[in-house]
Parts: structure tokens; C-alpha cells; sequence
């Protein structure tokens, strides 16, 4: 039997009884929702140390760090107000701590790291081990391990707390659990998680647990991460995209430091312009030593010590150092687009491998 052909009135009362009925048609979004490349919201940004560290002191003289829990400017990107991140997986922001506060204890499911920028005297406890905190060291806090910040020093100190939580929002995967009491008890040995766990013994018999997901050393130390990274400057040939990198190690598994999120340190001798490529892991970088320029999808970002910047999920992205080496400190996704089996990379061709710059980030 012959249909008669439908109207666009018929198919308009169609797609409004379907609202009404929670359903909808996949055909009005399907090309629109399984796109052919990632629909990326978030830009390449960069947040100036210049600009972040006298934002980050007056909150120090506006909000105790008792009142605020944790005394933390969430560094947002632009191109997606409504996500708390710096990209769509990774959170980044910097936290102060002045001399005599606590942060009190509290646990959860996002998994976080800090690399500590500048101020001496700082400490996390972790599960009861209390951890220094120097500058340029990097400090673990996996998910739901008790975590408490102090200052038994006399200058203030700021590090970049970089966690998962736009990824764990995403999942709905957020748990949070308020310690009993302010800190805890430091009754671990100190520096027991790097005496025990990093250096190249675990304890034999049956305490030799299977791989963990995180690691177990709560610190990579600056004065052992710049060491190697030189060793492997004097050693081998550097990386066409990425200069002379190192990955932090969970030396349980061989993996990454925490299960949602890599860590890298990478150097980029004076001189050296690296190629571009992109990837399908997004990237927060922070400035360890030094100053150089990225240019990210044609955005020239200059960067100096102490800023931080976003590379967004399959951006276009090279590194220079012209005046000196520098050092970047870098967390990613990796492990979970890695876990999901969802890696690319792709070499950027054109213009003999170096994207055109397009626009200079911050000029007026
Ligand atoms: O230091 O425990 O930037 O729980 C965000 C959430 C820091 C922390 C952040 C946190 C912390």
C-alpha cells in the first residue's frame, strides 16, 4: 500500500511528541554528535605567572586557608566556561599556603598531583607520611588517600595542583570523605614512600604486593628528575616533537604515576626548534626552568618560568627555547585514552614541519 508522503507538519508533531515522550530522532544529530574528528570546545591559554601570583597573595590576605578548605585559583579555559578545567579532562590551579596553616585532611576519588613553584617549607601528609615539599619537586596524592597540606615555614608557597576532576565529573565518579580531625598523625617514618618505594628495591616475601594503579613513592624529586634529565641530554639524541623527555614512573607497574593522568619532563635545549605534531591526549605544561614559545593550532604562546599553559585534546603543538634551555614540567590523559585503546598522533607535514603563527597569544 502507497504511504502518502510526509508533510514537515508531520514530522514536526512527531519531533515534539517525542520530546514529551524523552525520546528523540538520532538522524537530526548524528552527524553533528560522531564527528569525524574530536569537537574540541577549549583553546590553547596560558596563565602568566606575572598575572596568577599577585592574584594568588591577595587571596591569601582575603580568605584563610581554614575557611577556604584549600586556598586554590582553578585556572578555567575560555572556550568552555561551563567545565571546571584548564581542558576538558585535566584541572589545573594554584594553591598558597602560608606560614603556620593547615589545609585540613580530606580524601577523594579525583586523582591529584602538585609541582611545587615557589616557597620553601611546605609539606603534604599522605596517608600519614609527611612528605616536604621543595621547589619543582613533583607530590602524589592519589584518589582516596588521606591528604593534609601545612606550612611549618616562614614564607608562603604555591604549587600547581593538577587533578582529574573534569573526568571524574564527567563519569559521575566523585567521592569525598572529611578526615576525623584537622591533620593526621604523622606516625610514618619520613621519606619512608621514596626510602621504601624509589629506589629500585620493593619489600620481598609476602608483603610484595601486585602492580598498583598509582605510586606507591609519594615524590619525584626535583635535584633526581633534573639530574636524569641531563644524563639524558650527554646519552642520546632528542625526541623530533618533544626535545629530551622523561616520564615519571610508577616503578610498581612500570605505568604512569596515577592511573588518569601521565607525567612528563622534558628539555628543550637553547636553539632547538622542535616539530609539531598532535595527539588525542590533552595537556596541561608548566614553565620548570628557563623561557622559550609553543605555537599551539597557529596560537604563539611565550612562556617564562613559572606559567602554565593548556594544549587542548589534537591541537597542532612545537616548542622552542631561543634565548636559553628551559624545562617543561607537562600532565596528560594519556593513561586513559592509552587504557581505552584510543591513541593517535600525527606528524605535522606542511610548512617542512612548523605550523604558520597565525596570532600571538596576549598581544593587544
Ligand atoms: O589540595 O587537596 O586544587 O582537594 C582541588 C581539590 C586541591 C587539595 C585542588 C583538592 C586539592
Amino acid at each position: 500500500m502507497a504511504v502518502a508522503s510526509p508533510t514537515q507538519d508531520d514530522r514536526q508533531q512527531y519531533y515534539e511528541e517525542l520530546e514529551g515522550l524523552q525520546m528523540g530522532p538520532l538522524w537530526a544529530i548524528l552527524r553533528s554528535t560522531l564527528t569525524r574528528e574530536p569537537q574540541r570546545r577549549e583553546v590553547p591559554f596560558l596563565w602568566p605567572w606575572s598575572v596568577v601570583r599577585p592574584q594568588l597573595l591577595r587571596a591569601g590576605k582575603l580568605v584563610t586557608a581554614a575557611e577556604a578548605e584549600r586556598r586554590v585559583l582553578m585556572f578555567l579555559n575560555p572556550g568552555n566556561p561551563a567545565r571546571i578545567g584548564a581542558t576538558a579532562t585535566l584541572y589545573a590551579a594554584m594553591q598558597l599556603i602560608l606560614p603556620g596553616e593547615c589545609a585540613r585532611a580530606h580524601r577523594h576519588t579525583p586523582a591529584a598531583l602538585r609541582f611545587i613553584v615557589e616557597g620553601e617549607g611546605a609539606f603534604t601528609c599522605v596517608n600519614e607520611e609527611k612528605v616536604t615539599m621543595s621547589p619543582r619537586d613533583l607530590v602524589l596524592t592519589p584518589p582516596m588517600v588521606w591528604h593534609d597540606h601545612g606550612n611549618d615555614g616562614g614564607q608562603p608557597v604555591m604549587w600547581l595542583d593538577g587533578l582529574d576532576i573534569p573526568l571524574l565529573l564527567s563519569l559521575n565518579g566523585v567521592f569525598f570523605e572529611e578526615y576525623d580531625g584537622e591533620a593526621q598523625p604523622s606516625s610514618m617514618p619520613p621519606a619512608r614512600s621514596e626510602r621504601l618505594y624509589g629506589r629500585g628495591l620493593f619489600p620481598g616475601g609476602s608483603a610484595a604486593g601486585p602492580a598498583q594503579s598509582y605510586s606507591p613513592v609519594w615524590t619525584y624529586r626535583w635535584v633526581d628528575a633534573r639530574e636524569a634529565l641531563d644524563c639524558l641530554r650527554r646519552s642520546s639524541e632528542p625526541d623530533p616533537f618533544d626535545g629530551f623527555i622523561l616520564r615519571y614512573v610508577n616503578p610498581s607497574s612500570g605505568g604512569e604515576v596515577l592511573a588518569t593522568i601521565g607525567c612528563r619532563l622534558q628539555l628543550i635545549p637553547k636553539g632547538i626548534h622542535t616539530r609539531a605534531h598532535r595527539h588525542s591526549t590533552s595537556c596541561v605544561y608548566h614553565v620548570a626552568e628557563g623561557s622559550g614559545f609553543s605555537v599551539v593550532n597557529g596560537v604563539r604562546l611565550d612562556w617564562r618560568h613559572g606559567d602554565t599553559f593548556a594544549v587542548p585534546i589534537w591541537c597542532w603543538h612545537e616548542h622552542a627555547a631561543d634565548a636559553e634551555d628551559a624545562v617543561l614540567f607537562s600532565f596528560s590523559d594519556e593513561p586513559v585514552i592509552g587504557a581505552l585503546g584510543h591513541r593517535r598522533e600525527q606528524a605535522y607535514l606542511g610548512n617542512g614541519g612548523f605550523q604558520a603563527v597565525e596570532s600571538v597569544f596576549g598581544a593587544k
